[in-house]
């Protein structure tokens, strides 16, 4: 059995937080993941607060665990979604894509626990001054919005900065990873690409398929040039945003709008041509359709051989 200070923490069985994925994360997704003993997340991405309101209510019907909730501070929503996240009694918040420290007084004084996803250890180090609980440090292998630096390179550094615990992400999909994670100084991980295949996450079966047909390099990060890079599955979609990015011709607005509402038609369409499939560098790994249950039994099974293992090696 693999238990660190994370599971204490967070009162969870395995050290693992399904990502909080935009148009992917539902109520479904994040209730399957809690039941199976990890931690599910629903995100809020760039929906409105009632949306979010309806999925934590769904949640909680479905299940009595723990769920967190994942606001994405680019959204046009975030204020009244972290408003809304307070006022539900979210016990547990997990920020994307910017500082949350605007909002972090409110969901502490609501009871909250709130962990944000860092890219750098400069926001962690302020994360913990402002009582964020654990920080995510995630690496740009990941799918969807993402830094500049890579988890093998950032997790340590993150570990070396503050006391808080710390979740590995980007990169991990099986044991081998959070193995790894461990041994960077993490108490856990977050994994997203893994779970958008799992039987009980309810995203279009041609994104899943994306995912699961996918090679190592099928993967390219856009969107550099507007100062939010993101990583998608390469397809024409992708690919094109990509021209654009290097065409002078076009305008910043015009890049902004060619985007625009491209998640949704990979995530609900199924779109394969004009979605952006955000996905990870996991993508080319992760091959099965399994429940979320059996995902991470897998992932830690595999993970407790490998570390029971390691002694070998040593002299
Ligand atoms: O947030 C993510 N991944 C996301 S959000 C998303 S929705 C979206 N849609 C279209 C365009 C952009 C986003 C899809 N995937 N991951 C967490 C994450 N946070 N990765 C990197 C960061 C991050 C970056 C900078 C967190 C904090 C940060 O700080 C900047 C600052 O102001 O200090």
């Amino acid at each position: 059995m693999i238990k660190t200070k994370l599971c204490e923490l967070l009162n969870i069985e395995y050290p693992v937080f399904q990502g909080g994925m935009a148009w992917v994360s539902d109520a479904y997704l994040a209730a399957a993941v809690s039941e199976a003993g990890g931690l599910g997340i629903i995100a809020a991405g760039n929906a409105p607060a009632d949306y979010v309101r309806g999925q934590i209510q769904k949640a909680r019907e479905l299940t009595d665990r723990q769920i967190g909730v994942n606001i994405m501070l680019m959204s046009p929503y975030a204020d009244e979604v972290a408003e809304a996240l307070a006022d539900e009694k979210v016990s547990l918040v997990v920020t994307g894509a910017g500082n949350p420290s605007r909002y972090m007084a409110r969901w502490l004084s609501a009871g909250a626990k709130v962990i944000p996803v860092v890219a750098s250890s400069a926001l962690a180090r302020m994360m913990e001054r402002s009582g964020a609980s654990a920080v995510i440090a995630e690496g740009g292998e990941s799918g969807g919005h993402i830094g500049e630096l890579t988890t093998m390179a950032l997790v340590p550094q993150v570990c070396d900065a503050v006391t808080l615990p710390v979740i590995a992400a980007g990169g991990i999909a099986d044991g081998r990873g959070v193995a790894a994670a461990l041994m960077l100084g993490a108490c856990g991980v977050q994994a997203g690409t893994r779970f958008l295949v799992a039987k009980e996450c309810t995203v279009h079966q041609n994104y899943k398929d994306m995912v699961l047909k996918a090679k190592d390099i099928d993967t390219i990060a856009t969107g550099k040039r507007l100062g939010h890079p993101v990583r998608a599955l390469k397809n024409p979609f992708s690919r094109e945003f990509f021209a654009k990015e290097y065409d002078s011709s076009v305008s910043n607005e015009e890049l902004e709008r060619f985007g625009v509402g491209a998640l949704r038609l990979a995530a609900v369409e199924g779109d394969i041509r004009n979605g952006s499939f955000l996905a990870g560098q996991v993508s080319g790994m992760v091959k099965r359709e399994q429940t979320a249950k059996e995902i991470i039994e897998e992932m830690f099974a595999q993970a407790e051989n490998i570390l029971n293992g390691a002694a070998q090696w040593v002299r």
